[in-house]
């Protein structure tokens, strides 16, 4: 694979040669398979810092998830997905398995398929199966604040699949969805899979999923995997597993402040704590601080005092019941399309469409 330098300094595949044998695509000139863009906050050192600031000042101190995604913590959550006690990435897997044909039933011939959230993207490997096995031919526009693991993950898919084109933005889901906006209209199937819906509060998501559905044309498709309201023990162990991994998933967030902001976080002196809010229909998970103490932040001159119980909340992870899953979609101006269950139905697959205008 050759690179070039694109705008913004990051490095940028250009493609291959395609196979001569086996691409259709023999006489036209080598098109770019794979394009990387990052958006200017996922580059904006101090935006980590600022946030990192407002949170541990709070009156009710808070750090936010989207922190979470660093190298290490990405190769953490990587590790959560493989857990006997996280079933989500294995019930999702399954119903993407099981329908798959169904789920790209009635596409556009040249949809595009967009993913908010792409991650290590090995779930979608399903869909993108299925719909190269339909086209012949596919565009990938994965979108994820984890550039290192958007960037490994899309030369992984490239080599494995000749014929997809790859354009990748490292970004958050706000301007994953402008970038979107700009684009010229494009028949397209949005992926929103994993439960990520969950760390937005409820009227929130709708407000999300509402504005990205007015970027969609008529026959475009939201699918939203949706983890379900279930009882608490199962809740409570898919994000407090016995290995401790989610453990070390949370308390990378310190580390990740001791090792960018020069903060001085004694990892062994904070525990992490997953609780259901039954009510609220959400996990909360937080680091919890073991005594009274002060820790200082070099980079951002602060020192931040604890007294001993004191919780930072790091996640809100939103279940839902099939009516509060009807619920978002009216409150989006979505239109339920289909809905696909694992048969334990711990979760949930939906796919969406945009409300017809009238
Ligand atoms: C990536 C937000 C879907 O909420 O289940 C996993 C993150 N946190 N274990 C989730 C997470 C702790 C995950 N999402």
């Amino acid at each position: 694979m050759t690179y070039t330098r694109c705008g913004r300094g990051l490095p940028r595949s250009t493609m291959r040669e395609p196979d001569r044998q086996h691409s259709p695509l023999v006489s036209v000139p080598a098109p770019r398979r794979m394009t990387l863009r990052r958006s200017a906050t996922a580059e904006d050192p101090f935006a980590f810092a600022a946030s990192v600031r407002e949170g541990l000042a709070h009156a009710v101190k808070h750090l936010h998830c989207a922190w979470f995604y660093d190298e290490e913590g990405s190769r953490l959550f990587e590790e959560i997905c493989a857990l006997p006690e996280y079933y989500l990435t294995r019930a999702e897997e399954r119903i993407l398995r099981r329908h798959a044909g169904s789920i790209v039933s009635g596409l556009p011939e040249r949809a595009e398929l967009v993913e908010l959230g792409s991650g290590s993207a090995a779930k979608t490997r399903i869909l993108i199966e299925e719909l190269l096995a339909r086209n012949g031919h596919l565009r990938y526009v994965p979108i994820d604040i984890a550039h290192g693991m958007l960037e490994r993950s899309s030369r992984a898919l490239l080599e494995e699949y000749p014929l997809l084109e790859i354009h990748a933005l490292a970004a958050e889901y706000q301007e994953g969805l402008e970038a979107l906006a700009r684009e010229a209209p494009t028949p397209r199937l949005v992926l929103w899979l994993g439960s990520n819906v969950g760390n937005f509060e409820r009227p929130a998501a709708a407000q999300f999923l509402g504005r990205l559905a007015k970027h969609l044309l008529p026959g475009d498709r939201i699918l939203v995997g949706i983890d379900l309201r279930k009882e608490r023990e199962t809740l409570e162990r898919a994000y407090d597993d016995s290995l401790g991994v989610t453990a070390r998933f949370n308390k990378n967030l310190l580390a990740r402040i001791n090792r960018e902001l020069g903060g001085h976080f004694d990892l062994a002196s904070f525990r992490h704590g997953a609780r259901y809010d039954e009510h609220l229909g959400r996990i909360e998970m937080y680091l919890v601080s073991a005594k009274a103490q002060r820790v200082p932040i070099t980079a951002l001159g602060m020192e931040v005092e604890f007294a001993e119980g004191e919780t930072i909340h790091t996640e809100n992870s939103y279940k839902y019941s099939l009516e509060e899953i009807a619920e978002l979609a009216q409150a989006a101006g979505l239109v339920p399309d289909q809905q696909w269950f694992d048969t334990r139905r711990a979760f949930s697959l939906n796919r969406f469409a945009p409300r017809p205008v009238t």
